[in-house]
């Protein structure tokens, strides 16, 4: 529910859901990232991969949620944990994974890898290795999209971690300032590496906006439904020139940190199986899935079609970035720097 200062609601309809159409189609991207994920999981373990990959199994809800309500040319930022999001906000999953294959038909040429999938194109600015960064990256797009005046809005996704960084207290300070179109959705999954959250972060997360004015919303990030009504108001209003929100969702995240953190903790454990075994109970697919057939949304034929289709989906993926070539690495010098603008253009259209 959205509260405004005073935590009182701010007038969001606690029972509107979405229509069936957006429905199967939020149902479609959750079930394509876990797909994804799970491939990448799989590959991972039987190392094909030449590169750690952190995983969103359990955490789709809020990138669907949220990206439903965006298009191309809106913008949104992500976190080393960052193919889920890439994935809700429309990017090519075959080149998404030729990239974390190394190969040149990667969205990067392969030089990017995992943590910084990007589509510059479709406003995906990017997976981003250091904690944090995109705080800054999505209000920087956020004041483009406010002097453009074509209602464009951006959401920067972070990690419960990342909201101990600095830069979140000044991107908070100026987009309230200057009330820019950014969204801020922090994913809340309870840990920072192998550190809990109550070890390291002091007060509630979604406090920090409070104190600079900001409306916020704090959500169950394993209810695509929750998430969804949030991120529609927030969007909606920062489109109208109502400045920025501050969404919290609640969420867990199923995997370890990254894939081999086992090799990491060497014997070590940070959380206890009966945890990761309660939220697997609460996992978001399984819970909309048997919302959407017990509400008669959809029948459970029309979900495992979908399903199906995703596992194609990722097949196809996976066979065009395996029959990929491997990445130039002569590419590493030529594009460490951006072209001056002149020689960038003639770049561009391959002079
Ligand atoms: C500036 C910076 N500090 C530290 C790290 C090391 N590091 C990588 S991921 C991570 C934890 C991030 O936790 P969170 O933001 O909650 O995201 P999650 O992994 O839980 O999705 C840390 C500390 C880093 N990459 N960048």
């Amino acid at each position: 529910m959205t509260t405004g200062l005073d935590g009182t609601p701010t007038g969001t309809d606690p029972g509107a859901g979405p229509p069936p159409d957006v429905a199967l189609r939020l149902y479609e991207s959750m079930v394509l990232i876990r797909r994804v994920e799970e491939r990448l999981r799989d590959d991972s373990a039987a190392g094909k991969l030449p590169g750690a990959v952190h995983l969103y199994i359990g955490e789709e809800a809020v990138a669907a949620g949220v990206c439903a309500h965006l298009d191309a040319r809106d913008y949104a930022t992500s976190t080393h944990r960052g193919h889920g999001h890439f994935v809700a906000k429309g990017g090519d999953v075959r080149a998404m994974m030729a990239e974390i294959w190394a190969k040149r038909e990667g969205i990067c040429r392969g030089m990017g890898g995992s943590m910084h999938v990007a589509d510059v194109t479709k406003g995906i600015l990017g997976a981003n290795g250091i904690v944090g960064a995109g705080l800054s990256i999505a209000t920087g797009a956020a004041f483009g999209a406010k002097l453009d005046g074509d209602g464009k809005v951006s959401v920067c996704f972070f990690g419960d971690g990342a909201s101990n960084q600095g830069v979140l207290m000044e991107t908070l300070n100026v987009s309230t300032l200057w009330q820019l179109p950014v969204i801020f959705v922090c994913e809340n999954n309870g840990f920072s590496e192998f550190t809990p959250s109550s070890q390291v972060t002091a007060g509630r997360i979604a406090d920090r906006a409070r104190a600079f004015s900001m409306p916020v919303a704090e959500v169950d990030g394993n209810d695509v439904t929750d998430v969804w009504r949030a991120a529609g108001e927030a969007i909606r209003r920062a489109r109208e020139g109502g400045g920025p929100t501050f969404i919290e969702a609640r969420t867990y995240r199923i995997q370890g940190h990254f894939e081999f953190e086992a090799v990491v903790l060497s014997g070590g454990k940070y959380r206890e199986q009966e945890e990761i075994e309660a939220w697997r109970r609460s996992d978001p697919i399984a819970r909309f899935r048997s919302r959407l057939v017990s509400s008669g949304t959809a029948a459970a034929a029309d979900l495992d079609r979908i399903d199906a289709e995703a596992l194609d989906r990722v097949a196809d993926a996976v066979a065009y970035a395996e029959a990929g070539e491997p990445a130039d690495p002569e590419l590493a010098e030529t594009l460490m720097f951006a072209p001056e603008p002149a020689e960038f253009g003639q770049q561009e259209r391959g002079v």
